[in-house]
């Protein structure tokens, strides 16, 4: 397990929705260290001698979820190499199995913070960044891919921590500033 005093929150919401965005600002005025799911899955796909490189981009472009052993191991190894004691976990967990066995062997979370946004609103985002972002995913058969993925899977993960109450909820229809605004009143209350 992580070292006695570790806090996560898990930093969830849709494709697109700006979990990344948001969290970067976080890390400024709080100190957490970020950990984005996607960007250490990303990184270990492009790995040299990465043994699961294909598999990941696989899963990647088809909207799919990576199986969880690989996913919190490299969560597991980013914690402790970063030497932090609170963590943003970025884009994780996106399935119910995930959830406890992160918990179990990892860190309970402290909050779960939920950016919410309509599909639209994402999918125009995530067209937008297509433009450049050279991600694999950024195209419109793999977006339909993600949502569908997020709907099924993802989203009851929300539902379990709201019916525990740990949920803090964060409309992502505004300007990024202002959906900042609201996320740094959470951790002003919380974390400072
Ligand atoms: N933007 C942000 N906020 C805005 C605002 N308020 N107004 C206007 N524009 C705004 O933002 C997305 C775009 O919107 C950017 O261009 C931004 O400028 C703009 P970003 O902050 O990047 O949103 P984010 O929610 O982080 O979107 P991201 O695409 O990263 O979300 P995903 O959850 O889809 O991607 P992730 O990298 O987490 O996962 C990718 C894939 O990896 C998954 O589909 C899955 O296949 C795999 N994966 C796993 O298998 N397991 C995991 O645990 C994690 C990932
Ligand atoms: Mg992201």
């Amino acid at each position: 397990p992580a070292e006695p005093g570790t806090t996560v929150v898990f930093v969830l919401g849709g494709p697109g929705a700006g979990k990344g965005t948001q969290c970067a600002r976080l890390v400024q005025d709080f100190g957490f260290v970020h950990l984005s799911a996607g960007d250490l899955l990303r990184e270990e796909r492009n790995r040299p001698g990465s043994p699961y490189g294909e598999l990941i981009n696989t899963y990647i472009k088809e909207g799919k979820i990576v199986p969880m052993e690989i996913t919190i191991a490299l969560l597991r190894i980013a914690m402790s190499k970063s030497g932090g004691k609170r963590f943003l976990v970025d884009g994780f967990p996106r399935q119910m199995d995930q959830a406890l066995k992160f918990e179990e062997l990892v860190c309970e979370s402290k909050i779960v913070l939920y950016f919410e946004c309509p599909e639209e609103e994402m999918l125009k985002r995530l067209l937008k960044r297509g433009e450049t972002s050279g991600r694999v995913d950024d195209n419109i058969e793999s977006i339909r891919k993600r949502f569908e993925t997020f709907r099924d899977t993802s989203y009851p993960v929300i539902e379990y921590y709201d019916k525990i109450g740990k949920v803090k909820k964060v409309s992502c229809l505004n300007p990024v500033d202002k959906v900042y605004a609201q996320t740094r009143r959470i951790f002003d209350e919380m974390f400072k």
